[in-house]
């Protein structure tokens, strides 16, 4: 089906809190089929390009310039497809290389408000597929009289205040690679870094060969131009190592600088994700990260305190911790596998029709 542009009548669209992000939530029947089309449409919704996005939904930051886009799923044991773009803020770009674990945790209450999903008794399950990945995710939140509860106790760093806790497993799609170059740690650019993907494939880096602490604000962080050159020419070069191809208009793999932890927790991280720096750290980020810290001969196994707990790492960031309950497993051929479990909150901001500014 193609959409006329909807500029009188505007197009259905809920903005939600996912986690430590904030996106527009979309059914896949309200936006264009063609992707140039409805990429043009969602440039225009959050006001990109433009550093203030003053004309659209968009924040100014890429954890507040998302879009999720939700439909039934035809795969089997699966109830919806979760398609994600990130909206660049001045760049006239949509990327969907990566999918998101944050705004992951508002897709299941999304499916439910739309009436894609039933709501239980108590609580409800979804199983996810994340088109951008191929892996599958299952959310159980809290519901109740047919409707989801977004009031609840669980406090995540980086949020004000506490919601409903949206815990979500993840599986990875078959046959994909933990590590993608079957290697703990590989050479790059002078570097010694470890490349791996539990769910978003990661780049992690000793902060202190980059001449960065690990305390560092985001903002001093990105106020060095020079490191922010250094950190994207080891993207650009990690990308084809990991299978991700030329990656110079994704936003993958991110780039990860650790260090040893300073507040009890098990790593220190600062994120690139991956011009600006995280003011927290990605939910499947963490997982990659908390991944590495149990696989020997990583560059996060080197600088990690033990993890305390059988499967969670507490992975500290500019934000305060997200504890990361992650499982590593070897098969019988040496390869490493995850499968992770995440606690986020999700929260319904507004629901209505959204009006896009028309083309410049
Ligand atoms: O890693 C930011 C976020 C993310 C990713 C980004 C994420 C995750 O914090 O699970 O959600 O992709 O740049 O929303």
């Amino acid at each position: 089906m193609t959409v006329a542009d909807p500029i009188d009548a505007g197009i259905p669209c809920m903005l939600m809190r996912g986690g430590t992000s904030k996106g527009a939530y979309f059914l896949a029947s309200d936006v264009p089929i063609d992707p140039a089309e409805r990429d043009d449409l969602l440039l225009r919704i959050m006001g990109s390009p433009d550093p203030t996005q003053i004309d659209g939904l968009g924040g100014a930051h890429p954890l507040t310039s998302k879009v999720a886009i939700v439909s039934t799923s035809t795969a089997d044991g699966v109830d919806v497809d979760y398609l994600f773009l990130q909206i660049a803020v001045d760049r006239p770009v949509v990327a969907d290389a990566q999918t998101c674990g944050n705004l992951l945790a508002g897709v299941g209450p999304f499916a439910v408000e739309r009436a894609l999903v039933a709501a239980g008794e108590g609580s409800t399950t979804v199983r996810i597929r994340l088109l951008n990945t191929g892996d599958i995710a299952t959310a159980v939140f809290p519901s109740a009289a047919g409707r989801v509860e977004y009031d609840g106790g669980t406090r995540i760093d980086g949020v004000p205040g506490t919601a409903a806790g949206v815990e979500i497993e993840l599986a990875a799609a078959p046959g994909k690679r933990l590590l993608p170059t079957g290697s703990p740690a590989d050479a790059l650019g002078g570097h010694r870094a470890t490349l791996i993907d539990a769910g978003m494939p990661v780049v992690l880096l000793d902060a202190a060969e980059l001449g960065v602490a690990g305390d560092e604000s985001p903002a001093e962080l990105e106020a060095r131009s020079d490191l922010a050159a250094e950190v994207e020419e080891l993207r650009l070069r990690a990308g084809p190592l990991m299978g991700l191809g030329d990656v110079a208009a994704q936003t993958v793999p991110k780039m990860i600088l650790l260090s040893p932890p300073r507040s009890g927790g098990a790593i220190g991280t600062r994120a690139f994700i991956p011009a600006r720096v995280h003011t927290s750290i990605g939910a499947l980020m963490a997982a990659s990260v908390a991944a590495a810290v149990r696989i020997p001969h990583t560059v996060a196994h080197g600088l990690a305190a033990a993890p305390s707990d059988a499967d969670v790492t507490d992975v500290e960031h500019p934000g305060g911790t997200l504890p990361a309950r992650v499982r590593v497993t070897r098969d019988a051929d040496g390869a490493w596998h995850a499968a992770s479990l995440s606690l986020r909150t999700a929260r319904k901001i507004f629901d209505g029709r959204v009006f896009p500014r028309p083309r410049l």
